[in-house]
């Protein structure tokens, strides 16, 4: 039997995931399971580029892993772990840092922009960020990088590490692509509709967290910035109304052009209402196995352990070939 492609994505514990994050990367986690050897990480490592508060942090890098668990991430099928529980991540990312140029980084637009956010700290983890998720990629050989449509610049990144590595020592690393879902890629903010949806928006009704209760979810879509037309229909420049349509695509499966008939004489109270219920609906059944599975301390800590014991067998692997290539002596 061939072995399966493998799979690698993560998501920073910087808050409860939202919708965006769902449906751009975590729906897809849950769906790949069986067709590939997955493997998902919590990566607390690269949260750090912007200050955290410690207790916080903690908190949420248990609940976020708890939220994979709950979404349907199995542990028996999947290597579900914590970044930092592997040394190998760190390791690999400084000899890649010196396979990678500092204009190519300098080229990276979420460095600019978190730049442009946190003035008062440009640290070097947030402009070499890119390489620590390349690290996580070529680690485990991934063929495939489940994620938004955010993420395509670091992955191409990742893909140029690899390629100047491979061309200088041989077929080493795999070439990872990225994964991207036909909708909810690029979810938009509900009060800004040409922003994307994030985790750190100081605006609460901007974003649906995926923990929201149903009235919470209802009223934010409710809210959400719209325009003065009353069609429900997909066009230029109606950015509020394309971005509840594509919402509501991915969370029913329904065409857009379903949607618009649906909807055909009715006014946008209507609409949101439908994209509201639809979302909570869908959200339902995650809200209440994360309930469940949050409870269980011992559970999660064993899942916790036995990923981190497969993440680090499979990457050791590619370190020490790395090793070797680049001539440092072995004991
Ligand atoms: P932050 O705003 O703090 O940078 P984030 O919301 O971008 O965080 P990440 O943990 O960086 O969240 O991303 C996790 C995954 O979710 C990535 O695969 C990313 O591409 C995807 N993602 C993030 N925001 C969106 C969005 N608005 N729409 C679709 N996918 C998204
Ligand atoms: N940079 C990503 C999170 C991330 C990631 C990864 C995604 C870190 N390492 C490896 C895919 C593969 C983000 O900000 N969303």
């Amino acid at each position: 039997m061939e072995a399966k492609k493998r799979i690698f994505s993560g998501i920073q514990p910087t808050n409860t995931p939202h919708l965006g994050n769902y449906l751009g990367a975590l729906a897809n986690w849950v769906k790949l399971q069986d067709e590939y050897d997955c493997t998902y990480s919590i990566v607390d490592l690269h949260s750090i580029t912007v200050r955290q508060d410690p207790v916080k942090l903690k908190k949420q890098i248990n609940e976020s892993y708890a939220l994979l668990l709950a979404m349907g991430v199995d542990p028996d099928k999947s290597t579900v772990f914590i970044q930092s529980h592997n040394c190998n991540h760190a390791e690999l990312s400084w000899i890649l840092s010196c396979y990678t140029q500092f204009g190519e980084l300098s080229r990276m637009t979420q460095f600019k922009d978190k730049s442009a956010k946190h003035p008062e700290n440009i640290n070097a983890g947030l402009f070499t960020y890119p390489v620590l998720m390349a690290a996580d990629i070529l680690a485990y050989q991934a063929d495939l990088v489940p994620v938004g449509i955010d993420q395509k610049q670091h992955l191409e990144l990742a893909r140029n590490i690899a390629q100047r590595f491979n061309q200088i020592y041989g077929d080493v690393f795999t070439m990872p692509d990225a994964y991207i879902p036909k909708t909810g890629a690029k979810v938009m903010s509900l009060q800004d509709p040409t922003k994307k949806m994030s985790k750190s928006d100081e605006n609460p009704n901007a974003s649906i967290s995926v923990l929201d209760d149903r009235d919470t979810i209802i009223r934010k879509f409710k809210r959400a910035v719209t325009d003065s037309d009353t069609e429900v229909a997909y066009r230029e420049g109606k950015d509020g109304i394309n971005n509840l349509m594509s919402i509501y695509s991915a969370v029913t499966d329904k065409t857009f052009e379903e949607i618009e008939k649906e909807f055909a004489g009715k006014g946008y109270g209507d609409f949101k209402l439908a994209v509201g219920e639809a979302t909570a609906d869908r959200l339902a059944p995650m809200q209440s196995e994360f309930a469940r599975i949050i409870a269980d301390k011992a559970y999660i800590q064993e899942c916790m352990k036995k990923g981190a014991e497969k993440a680090f067998k499979t990457t050791r692997k590619t370190i020490q070939k790395v090793y070797k290539k680049v001539g440092f002596l072995t004991l």
